[in-house]
């Protein structure tokens, strides 16, 4: 590890001494916005409803009422917004482009009304028109437009490099579909498109004037230019539009404003004419809903890259639409495009949008003459590459078949980038042609296909993983050819999360008390949550403490009876797992220690007043298509509605598994949480954010040596983490040896009862098949070795048990957790992109 160890993380407010220096406001016209009072912000409200929305107050329907208020609070940002974007035109400085197919971005109403400072007046103002503030603001549908940790990550960066006021943009794809909600028919799931748009979208500004035209398919020639040169260009076979639609990113009571800019795709009125000039009207219109289909849906797969042509269509779309914009504005101010790296470093959030690298030489090159040298001279400054994770099976390949057809152009680009690219490895290992073959940008077997992180990694100015532990492996085991011939390209920045939604928003009690006991500013500083340190060991802080999560656990309670009709028990540890689901991150190890647990109360094992009661919460989407990631859900569905009905159990343990977890469950469900399980396999979590939520809301921790956890029990200390399973290291030397699952059953006699009353049909009705799938991978294959894990996994939570016996101990670790955890703040991630990547001194 190391990149942490001896960094003290600085906070100030603002970034200085760099090129990315805010400015200094300039005069510009003055913009005014509406009064910020209550009797201000009702005017402006029913302005809004009567003469924006055509609607009388007495008339409208809370549909018509939500889209005035978020009207009302967008009016309110509107002025730092031009502001901001004034002020940055006025004195132009290299600038972030985070480019990300995902923005998976939470509500946006409660965001704004925190970074405005307004919640108070709307509040009161709705209250004086007899409106239900709370009614109105449960109305809007979070913007979705992200499958999960990678995505919400993006979110955060956005809203802490607005709240450091970092120049920076965020680009991406507007999914008409965001991820799908998730409903359940008899515990299995069942998924329902997200229309996140269909009730009018009162946060986006379309811009249809600065439409930007995408090319695809085709072939490439050679041609003579002016200068009697022999050029390369392309000759496509169909374009589309891409329309940008700007959000608004507000920082945390700056008065900064940046801009997401994200796009979507539409059929280009040339392509339709000519169809339709051809008298096929019906063929006009089809070639419209084709060129739409680019931007309609996000697909909702994490971790499995999909090969369908349609998502490098998105991904080749969105970037070439940033691109050009970016480099649009650039040459506004009359730039020398052979100094573009000194406006913009473009970080690529995976390799989604790694497709921009050959799309910038293509640009350079093609549009605006430069030479190869020139162009790959530049081009090579303008990229830093985020890895997000470690299973081989998720690295991005597209078929060279699929390249050539699509962007021909790009793929020659590609070639001659590898050709160039493999001279230097031939030149610093000279004769070790089976290192070469490993490093290619280009695979093989088991088809030709372009290794979208070689290129990443080849072009990049810099790699990194997002926690420790992932970024040694990464540079160790995922990619130690790179990094023998280029040791200091690869650095780690170890992820965060903005305070400002997740402890702010989402624990206001919390905030509260944070605030009246170590003062304001916490929220843009957060080491500074070290000063509750002393108040761990302070009767009256702890007692307000435990009040303070006693109560988010009631609201939890109301909101799961109201949203799911799921009624919880009173008096109860919280014990919450909420992730995507998937094998590696071990839902079936949780589950078989549930099982487990309801063995030996219903078999008399243990007494039951010896027993700690537990609600145990799952929340988790599977990709559509992976069948052991639903044979999974409905396991899990099948257990919770066993237990709920067997009185033998009821009073001691509970199962919930709400549907469709997404940012506005998160939101809830975090602050109300006891534990927090992190439990995946060591190495195979890149990084984990759930992780850093729960442990700065004040839940402790049971994990495994992995991703984030490893540094979130650094900080917070042993004492107050719940460490179990085996080391990277030990599953490496497990997997050497061959493992076998079934020993360990054979040999667990604990492990066998939990195994064998699944199977036998227990929690399916008596129908063993139905939990066959899941119980003969485990029993057979356990890829994850969830049964290795599984004794020291018991011992753990026995040890969690008897921790929380101990209230006062328990509610002092938690106090310790959250006051060790400001090193998690996407402020301090920020800083070290900044420090590390985009602006590093040397
Ligand atoms: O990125 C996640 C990792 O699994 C987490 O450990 C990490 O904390 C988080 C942020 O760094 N990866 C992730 O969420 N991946 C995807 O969502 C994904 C989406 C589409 C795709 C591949 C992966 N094709």
């Amino acid at each position: 590890a190391g990149w942490l160890a001896d960094e003290t993380p600085r906070l100030d407010s603002s970034v200085k001494g760099s090129a990315f220096e805010p400015t200094s406001p300039r005069a510009t016209e003055p913009v005014v916005g509406p009064e910020r009072t209550v009797d201000g912000f009702a005017k402006a409200f029913l302005d809004e409803l009567n003469f924006e929305a055509g609607v009388a107050l007495k008339r409208s329907t809370t549909t018509d009422q939500y889209l005035a208020l978020a009207r009302t609070i967008r009016g309110y940002l509107m002025a730092d917004w031009l502001r901001t974007a004034e002020r940055r035109r006025q004195n132009p400085t290299k600038m972030v482009g985070y480019l990300s197919a995902e923005y998976l971005l939470g509500r946006q109403m409660g965001n704004s009304l925190l970074a405005t400072d307004l919640g108070d007046i709307a509040e009161q103002a709705m209250t004086s028109l007899g409106l239900d503030f709370n009614l109105l603001r449960a109305q809007e549908i979070e913007p979705g437009l992200g499958n999960g940790g990678l995505g919400r990550l993006a979110a955060c960066f956005i809203d802490s490099l607005a709240s450091m006021d970092v120049p920076s943009i965020g680009y991406g794809i507007r999914y008409e579909y965001g991820i799908f909600r998730q409903t359940f028919e008899e515990g299995r799931q069942v998924e329902v498109p997200d229309a996140w748009l269909s009730l009018g979208a009162p946060w986006e500004f379309p811009h249809p004037d600065r439409a930007v035209q995408v090319n695809f398919g085709g072939t490439t020639e050679q041609y003579i230019d002016g200068d009697g040169r022999t050029r390369p260009r392309w000759l496509p076979a169909w374009n589309v539009q891409g329309i940008p639609y700007h959000y608004m990113v507000p920082g945390y009571q700056n008065g900064v404003v940046n801009t997401l800019r994200l796009w979507s795709a539409r059929a280009t009125q040339e392509f339709d004419l000519e169809i339709f000039n051809s008298g096929d009207y019906a063929e006009a219109v089809r070639a419209q809903t084709f060129a739409e289909n680019i931007s309609k849906v996000l697909y909702p797969e994490d971790s499995t890259p999909q090969g369908r042509e349609l998502r490098l269509q998105q991904q080749y779309f969105f970037v070439a639409c940033s691109l050009k914009d970016f480099i649009d504005r650039t040459l506004e101010e009359d730039f020398d495009l052979t100094r573009l790296d000194e406006r913009i470093i473009f970080q690529l959030n995976d390799t989604h949008p790694v497709i921009a690298i050959p799309e910038m030489m293509r640009l350079l090159m093609d549009e605006h003459d430069m030479e190869w040298a020139a162009a790959w001279e530049v081009t090579s400054k303008c990229f830093a590459y985020t890895c997000h994770t470690l299973l081989p099976e998720a690295l991005e390949v597209w078929p060279v078949e699929l390249m050539t057809r699509l962007l021909p152009r790009h793929m020659e680009i590609i070639y001659r980038i590898n050709e160039e690219f493999l001279d230097t490895v031939r030149e610093a290992f000279p004769g070790d042609e089976l290192r070469v073959r490993r490093m290619s940008v280009i695979q093989e077997h088991p088809e030709r296909a372009v290794r979208m992180a070689n290129l990443a990694t080849v072009a990049g100015v810099k790699v990194n993983g997002v926690a420790a532990l992932h970024s040694e492996l990464l540079r160790d085991k995922l990619l130690p050819d790179f990094a023998a011939l280029w040791p200091n390209k690869f650095t780690n920045v170890t992820n965060g999360v903005t305070p400002r939604r997740f402890i702010r928003l989402a624990n206001q009690q919390l905030s509260t008390l944070i605030t009246d006991t170590i003062g304001p500013g916490w929220e843009t500083d957060l080491e500074r949550l070290r000063e509750l340190e002393p108040y761990a060991d302070d009767a009256a802080f702890t007692e307000s403490f435990r009040q303070v999560k006693q109560a988010n656990k009631d609201r939890l309670r109301s909101i799961l009876s109201q949203r799911d009709g799921i009624e919880l028990p009173e008096h109860a540890m919280l014990d919450v797992m909420v992730k995507r689901l998937h094998e590696y991150k071990r839902q079936t190890l949780k589950l078989l220690h549930i099982v487990s647990m309801y063995d030996d109360i219903t078999s008399g094992r243990v007494r039951r007043e010896d027993v700690v009661p537990r609600t145990f919460v799952f929340g988790a989407k599977a990709a559509p298509g992976y069948f052991m990631a639903k044979e999974i859900i409905f396991l899990i569905n099948s257990v919770a509605k066993t237990i709920a009905q067997d009185p033998r159990v009821t009073d001691l343990m509970a199962v919930a598994f709400p549907a469709n977890y997404n940012v506005t469950l998160a939101n809830k469900l975090i602050p109300a949480a006891d534990l927090s399980e992190q439990i995946s396999l060591a190495g195979k979590e890149a990084s984990g954010t759930g992780n850093m939520k729960f442990a700065l809301n004040g839940a402790l921790t049971i994990g495994t040596d992995d991703g984030a956890n490893v540094e979130i029990r650094e900080l917070v200390g042993d004492e107050n983490f719940f460490l179990f399973g085996m080391l990277e290291p030990e599953v490496a030397a497990l997997a050497d040896r061959g493992y076998t699952p079934s020993s360990f059953y054979e040999s667990n006699p604990a492990l066998k009862r939990a195994i064998d009353l699944l199977a036998s049909g227990h929690f399916t009705g008596g129908d063993r098949s139905l939990a066959a799938p899941v119980v003969d991978d485990l029993l057979y294959k356990d890829r994850f070795m969830a049964l290795a894990d599984f004794q020291s996994y018991l011992d753990a939570q026995a040890r969690v048990d008897a921790a929380y016996r101990d209230v006062d101990g328990w509610t002092r670790s938690a106090v310790l957790n959250v006051a060790r955890s400001g090193f998690f703040s996407s402020d301090r991630s920020m800083r070290d992109y900044l420090d590390r990547i985009w602006m590093p001194k040397s």
